[in-house]
């Protein structure tokens, strides 16, 4: 028996879900089974392949719908959780009480958590703290945005192995051990906790290069960091170093790709109001309306120029006279 679990990679929700899920799988209902966590992430283009719902039972978390009868199991809280309406109207034509989607919810953990909790009566003893900080971070619920990039607790270490852990087993064998583990016990692991004590310094390192680079247009941050080979910064430094940001955009760069992330200042409201998932949906991308993201092809400066300068433009306050 196969449980196949198909989650977000690179995203601490994404873990989480599949951990949370999986344990119930098989704590309810197959308890000699294999799991298999297997991330996924978001491409331009991406399809769901004939292969990837290969287990006995299949699920997917935090990721898009896939319309097919092998899925036993989807939870989603994207906007952007279906690939096209014929597959949004699968999942609704289908009604089954095991596909959830429900994008008011913080973080596809804590969806999991309640599903499990009003359906099965059933609680993942232990993962509390789990649940807890996949809905801080994924609904950026942190205190300040000093707590949001400090890098000393357990669930922000946890968080950097998961994001930038290079090899695909480390990341799916966090997923497996985060099941029965505190966050605590799964870094003690010593091949995770090098990757952890790796990341931390390069943070560190990223801190300084992000504080120079940082440009601001009004109430708008810009951030370039292509030319900082494999970098992620923490989205919530631009806001330590300007707490009056309403907006964030961000550029980003890896070999197949060129990233433009928004992001909404959780700390300030701002004073107009705007969709981000939709801005993104625009160019191809997605996610939630406070957080979201476009992926472009490498090596078109023309156009990731015109679609930061189009975006720019929306956010700022002279918005008015643009769009
Ligand atoms: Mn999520």
């Amino acid at each position: 028996m196969r449980i196949r679990i198909l989650y977000h990679d690179r995203c601490f929700d994404g873990a989480a879900s599949a951990a949370l899920l999986g344990r119930f799988l098989q704590e309810y209902y197959y308890p000699q089974s294999e799991l298999l966590p297997r991330g996924v992430l978001h491409q331009p283009g991406f399809r769901w392949s004939v292969d990837d719902l290969d287990g006995d039972e299949n699920a997917i978390v935090d990721f898009r719908y896939a319309a097919d009868r092998r899925l036993d199991w989807w939870f989603d809280h994207h906007l952007t959780a279906f690939l096209s309406p014929e597959d949004e109207a699968h999942f609704r034509r289908e009604g089954s009480p095991q596909k959830v989607w429900d994008t008011s919810r913080a973080s596809c953990t804590g969806l999991i958590a309640d599903y499990l909790r009003d359906r099965f009566s059933y609680h993942a003893e232990g993962l509390e703290e789990l649940i807890e900080w996949a809905e801080i971070i994924d609904g950026a619920k942190y205190a300040s945005p000093e707590a949001a990039v400090e890098l000393q607790s357990a669930a922000a270490r946890l968080r950097l192995v998961v994001e930038h852990a290079e090899r695909e087993e480390l990341r799916t064998e966090v997923v497996r051990r985060l099941r029965f583990r505190s966050m605590e016990e799964v870094l003690a692991a010593p091949e995770l906790k090098a990757v952890a004590d790796r990341c931390v310094d390069e943070r560190r390192g990223e801190m300084g290069f992000v504080v120079r680079r940082l440009e601001r247009r009004d109430t708008v941050g810009y951030l370039d960091v292509r030319g900082l080979e494999g970098a992620r910064p923490n989205r919530f430094l631009p806001y330590c170093v300007f707490p009056d940001l309403e907006y964030l955009v961000t550029i980003s760069a890896g070999d197949a790709w060129v990233r433009i992330s928004l992001g909404t200042n959780p700390w300030r409201r701002a004073e107009r109001f705007v969709n981000l998932a939709e801005v993104a949906g625009r160019y191809g991308g997605g996610g939630h309306a406070a957080v979201a993201g476009i992926s472009l092809p490498p090596r078109n400066e023309a156009l990731v120029e015109q679609v930061r300068d189009e975006i720019l433009r929306m956010l700022t306050s002279d918005r008015n006279v643009a769009v």
